[in-house]
């Protein structure tokens, strides 16, 4: 989830002086990519200690100019410009979220340090360390090479410049100390500090080539005394790369509060880069060097790719899925109205009964819609719809007249009944839902009296509301018990009105329990006297009882069954009011 990990750089800018407030020490690992990067800002390990369960992570990242240059090649003499370090921050900011110090190297001149302090504290960056040396510094940690120091009184005036142009109070610059690297001795290290201190800078960092951490103690003895006596309280920072037996409590101990590993995640990579080509070299394959290296799927994991797969599932899920409608049946209820031709046909407001159900299904980008035609079947006619013609309608059940377009279903399908009028936002809404299978409900049912010679599917959910105390219901909790037209409707719960998505395998499911019934049951299955009568409700049950999940999507508005003639004059009405709104007046 690299993406989601973002956070704005005022959100992440003073967290690390929030870390520092709380007292324990700020453990900080280096970056030089967004991949290693990933590994800074995620990287957990968990433990016991006692009977308490324990986790520790890192807390805040390095950009270091060693790894920043190395891994491009170079070496650490300030030749990476600032943009191009500018880019690599950015490249990591983009894909973490915990704060970042960045190594500025000498800091440039005094306007160069301003520039850079003002595009770091934009960027999101909670501190900078600078150290006194002179332009284009020398990495450190090389012994024989050539280190000369800024004098202190013109590294204080960068401090106070940059100091001036933060325009944040979160934003840290801390002084890197390089007396103990240049060999002029502790005596000048702590003037520095006392220097850099009364120029207002935020932190000191003390640098040490050296094997222990004797002279980096010392140093922060001395360190405390001095900040006794100038009554400051300002952290103090250490890089344990060489004096590496040193633990951190003993380092926190000493009174360090930010202790950085400065290149270690690079020199990993090195290494495990060169071993792993070693052993493709001495084995010609690459087998023997798998070991070596990471599995591509972690790899996919960390940079979310993952993530996108599963975005671009569930785009393909709601992405113009197949709409079936069962057509097939006779609307004796309504055939007055009707005169022969299917109930699709009946005029709405000027528009067929399908018209308008293809209207609201393009509107919700859904356009592969196959209607399944027997009853007066030459009668149907809609335009943006295929047809599939089911002759053995008289004998068979919507189930059958769903089933006749079995080809549309493989990859997931959507079904709605050929004569429910709908709201654009119940589609939407059923489009969002997730769950292999969901069934649209409404639940005012639990408040109506039946409706006398309409067949009702009727439904008990298992997340059944408590009428005698108020409670949350969750959404995932929406899950059906009961489904079928013989349900007693004081104890249903819901209304099935019609309209039900199956994901691909959802529809692998529904398809795979209805060949299984078809070829194994015998007799009466669920309400149906036997398999000829067994319906769409029937199928759902069988799965729920076979320990399929079931989920609903709760309504209570929003649709429309078109099922005596009195429900076309009421669907006239509402159309024509929202479409003619002047003949209504
Ligand atoms: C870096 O990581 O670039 C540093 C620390 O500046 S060191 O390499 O030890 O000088
Ligand atoms: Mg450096």
């Amino acid at each position: 989830m690299t993406l989601l990990r973002q956070n704005l750089p005022e959100e992440r800018r003073g967290r690390l002086k929030a870390l520092l407030a709380k007292g324990s020490l700020v453990r900080v690992l280096e970056a030089h990519n967004g991949l290693s990067g990933i590994v800074a800002d995620t990287l957990c390990i968990e433990g016991q200690s006692g009977d308490q369960a324990v986790t520790r992570e890192f807390d805040a990242i390095w950009e270091s100019s060693l790894t920043d240059s190395a891994s491009k090649g170079h070496p650490d003499i300030e030749v990476v410009s600032f943009d191009s370090r500018l880019h690599t921050i950015q490249e990591i900011l983009t894909v973490t979220q915990k704060p970042m110090i960045v190594d500025g190297d000498t800091g440039g001149d005094p306007s160069t340090f301003e520039y850079m302090v003002s595009k770091m504290e934009r960027a999101g960056i909670s501190a900078v360390i600078i150290e006194d040396k002179v332009f284009p510094k020398r990495n450190s940690l090389e012994t024989g090479t050539r280190q000369v120091l800024q004098e202190p009184d013109v590294f204080a005036q960068k401090i106070r410049r940059g100091k001036k142009v933060q325009a944040t109070g979160d934003f840290m610059i801390i002084a890197r100390i390089e007396s103990l690297i240049a060999g002029t001795g502790m005596a000048d290290a702590l003037d520095r500090a006392r220097t850099y201190l009364q120029a207002g800078v935020d932190g000191i960092m003390i640098h040490s080539k050296s094997k222990q951490p004797d002279e980096i103690l010392e140093f922060a003895g001395k360190y405390r005394s001095l900040l006794k006596e100038l009554e400051m309280d300002k952290p103090l920072v250490c890089v344990p790369t060489t004096y590496h037996t040193i633990l951190e409590e003993e380092l926190q101990a000493a009174g360090f509060q930010i202790v950085i590993y400065a290149n270690h995640l690079l020199r990993a990579a090195y290494k495990a880069m060169r071993d792993t080509a070693k052993s493709i070299l001495s084995n010609q394959r690459s087998l023997e060097a798998d070991p070596l290296c990471a599995p591509v799927r972690e790899i996919f994991d960390a940079v979310g790719f993952l993530d996108v797969k599963e975005k671009d599932r569930q785009d393909a899920i709601n992405t113009n899925i197949p709409v079936i409608i069962p057509a097939a049946g006779e609307a004796p209820a309504i055939e007055p109205v009707l005169k022969k031709t299917p109930k699709s046909m009946a005029d709405i407001a000027g528009k067929t009964l399908l018209a308008r159900q293809v209207q609201t299904l393009s509107q919700n980008h859904l356009t592969d819609i196959t209607v399944v035609t027997g009853y007066a079947g030459d009668q149907m006619k809609g335009e943006g719809v295929a047809f599939i013609h089911y002759p053995d309608y008289i004998k068979g059940t919507e189930l059958d007249s769903i089933l006749a377009a079995q080809e549309k279903m493989h990859n997931g399908f959507l079904m709605l009944y050929s004569d429910i009028l709908l709201e654009n936002q119940v589609i939407a809404q059923l489009l969002a839902c997730k769950e292999d299978i969901v069934l649209v409900l409404d639940n005012s049912i639990q408040y109506l009296e039946a409706v006398e010679g309409k067949v009702t599917d009727y439904v008990i959910s298992h997340n059944r509301p408590n009428r005698k105390r108020r409670n949350i219901k969750f959404d995932h909790q929406n899950t059906l018990a009961k489904i079928g037209k013989k349900i007693d409707p004081a104890s249903a719960t819901h209304e099935f009105i019609g309209l039900a998505k199956f994901s691909k395998t959802g529809a692998e499911q529904f398809l795979q329990t209805y060949h299984d019934a078809l070829k194994n049951l015998e007799g009466k299955i669920q309400e149906a006297e036997d398999i000829s009568q067994f319906r769409l409700t029937d199928l759902i049950q069988e799965m729920i009882d076979r320990g399929f999940t079931v989920h609903y999507l709760e309504i209570h508005k929003g649709w429309l069954e078109i099922h005596f003639p009195k429900d076309i004059e009421l669907a006239n009405e509402l159309f024509t009011a929202q479409e003619h709104p002047s003949e209504i007046l």
